[in-house]
């Protein structure tokens, strides 16, 4: 045994160690698998991991959507349920909740974020309308196309090149925007769709100049400008410490000024809310909040409810409080980057700089022996699985989908196998295990074979289609 095994990382970098901002009260027991029973699993499964069932599973980086842990007082939240159907007070608990943290004015339930998605397109889309985004995200994007609107790709360049360190890569490049606007005119655009941050691009941040001029080159057009939320205080993290005069504010400060530069939000509460499941649509803009509140008893439910529980609200009133905290962000994205670390210091390719919620492997660089229709990061996911019972997933070729017009693959420039990284869930020793076996796959890339696609289906194929080695 070498030193450094018994150094802490601290002492390892020359720094003092951080640690999480809470206590373990309840533990859930994993499944150890062997090798034989992963491949088994995998080939049930179709080689994609969205097919595996969670008790195939040791330690599970799919996504942190719905998989974080909820606080003591959001269990205890549960039991202050008002199972209304109509009024209950953990809606009003809720719409204070939202009102204060994020500041719009408007709000409804709804069950989660594809939810809120689904209403905001079909109510602020007209048909062949250009909905101009930073970077597509799968269900915003089919949202707006089952609406009619026709996505368009306005994020910087720097977002599409993994190795680019600018530390704003979720911008807008305003002058991709200000040549649709001329080319199109106005009026032939729906709304500006902006996400913060940035999850297909790696969880990369968006700057508070970029939106502020954003919201200046809107305002001088009269085109709306709505927010993704749903890792927004990850990117306000990202403010905090890299533009200047963002400092000495709070994450809760830098989230508010950011919302106030946009016209409402929608947001998937099962990330930075720390909910199993839930969502909300907010907006500031009457009219259009009338449409969407008749539109949702339609589609989710009552507009004082939009698909959940009572409880669930009320545990999304109090995790909105929570996930404001300074110390609970730091620490949360503190433990991405340390798993980064460890994988950067061996030569491990990925994007960067590390985003807030996931390492995002570079499969291409992984495996250059492949061709991007030979699924390369379909097949890390599928290796490291086989490798440790760690399930990640897929955001290259397979997840672009097919052009609606064409039906050719989307090729993105980005092929990448996401190590999602759940919230108060794991510890610094899983993040160790991970970092071992992705290195240990690393190390045997040179063998890696590819996939075939076997089955798929029409829409988000990445959810359910099936593969075959090579
Ligand atoms: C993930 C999840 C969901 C999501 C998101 C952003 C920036 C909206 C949503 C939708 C779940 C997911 C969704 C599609 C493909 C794979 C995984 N992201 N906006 O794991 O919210 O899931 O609540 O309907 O990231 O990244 P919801």
């Amino acid at each position: 045994m070498t030193d450094t095994v018994h150094k802490t990382m601290g002492q390892q970098s020359g720094r003092r160690s951080w640690a999480e901002p809470w206590k373990i009260k309840m533990v859930e027991p994993l499944t150890m698998t062997r090798r034989e029973d992963r491949e088994r699993a995998l080939t049930e499964a179709g080689y994609n991991t969205f097919l595996l069932r969670s008790d195939d599973v040791y330690i599970d980086l799919l996504t942190d959507s719905g998989t974080s842990a909820m606080s003591d007082r959001q269990w205890a939240g549960l039991m202050l349920g008002d199972e209304a159907y109509a009024g209950s007070r953990n809606f009003y608990r809720l719409e204070q909740a939202v009102q204060s943290w994020y500041g719009y004015q408007y709000v409804v339930p709804t069950h989660q974020g594809r939810g809120a998605e689904h209403l905001i397109s079909q109510t602020a889309i007209r048909k062949g309308q250009y909905v101009p985004g930073n970077m597509y995200f799968t269900t915003t994007r089919l949202h707006q196309e089952l609406a009619g609107g026709i996505f368009v790709d306005v994020i910087v360049d720097a977002a599409h090149d993994p190795s680019d360190l600018s530390p704003f890569k979720g911008d807008v490049d305003l002058a991709k925007l200000e040549q649709l606007i001329r080319e199109q005119g106005a009026d032939n655009i729906a709304y500006v769709s902006l996400a913060a941050t940035v999850n297909m691009a790696g969880g990369q941040p968006v700057s508070m100049a970029n939106v502020k001029a954003l919201h200046e080159l809107c305002r001088r057009h009269g085109i709306k400008l709505f927010l993704d939320a749903t890792r927004l205080v990850e990117n306000a993290f990202f403010i905090q410490e890299r533009e200047a005069g963002y400092q000495d504010k709070s994450i809760a400060a830098i989230s508010r000024e950011f919302c106030s530069y946009t016209d409402g939000a929608w947001m998937s509460a099962k990330k930075d809310s720390l909910v199993n499941i839930g969502g909300w649509l907010a907006l500031n803009d009457w009219p259009l909040f009338e449409e969407v509140r008749n539109l949702v008893v339609v589609y989710e439910g009552l507009h004082t409810y939009g698909g959940l529980a009572g409880r669930d609200m009320e545990a999304m009133a109090i995790g909105i409080e929570e996930s404001m905290q300074d110390d609970h962000v730091r620490s949360r994205i503190g433990q991405v980057r340390y798993l980064a670390q460890l994988l950067e210091d061996w030569g491990i390719p990925m994007v960067m700089p590390v985003g807030g919620h996931a390492i995002f492997l570079d499969a291409r660089r992984f495996y250059p022996q492949l061709a991007q229709g030979e699924f390369p990061a379909q097949t890390l996911a599928a290796e490291l699985y086989l490798d440790s019972g760690i399930r990640s997933m897929e955001r290259g070729v397979v997840s672009a989908g097919r052009d609606a017009s064409t039906g050719d693959h989307h090729y993105p420039k980005l092929e990448l196998t996401r190590l999602t990284i759940p919230r108060r869930v794991y510890t610094q020793a899983h993040m160790d295990v991970v970092a071992e076996s992705v290195k240990a796959v690393f190390d045997a890339r040179a063998a890696a074979r590819g996939l075939k696609m076997v089955y798929e289906p029409k829409y988000l194929r990445f959810f359910q289609a099936r593969f075959e080695p090579l």
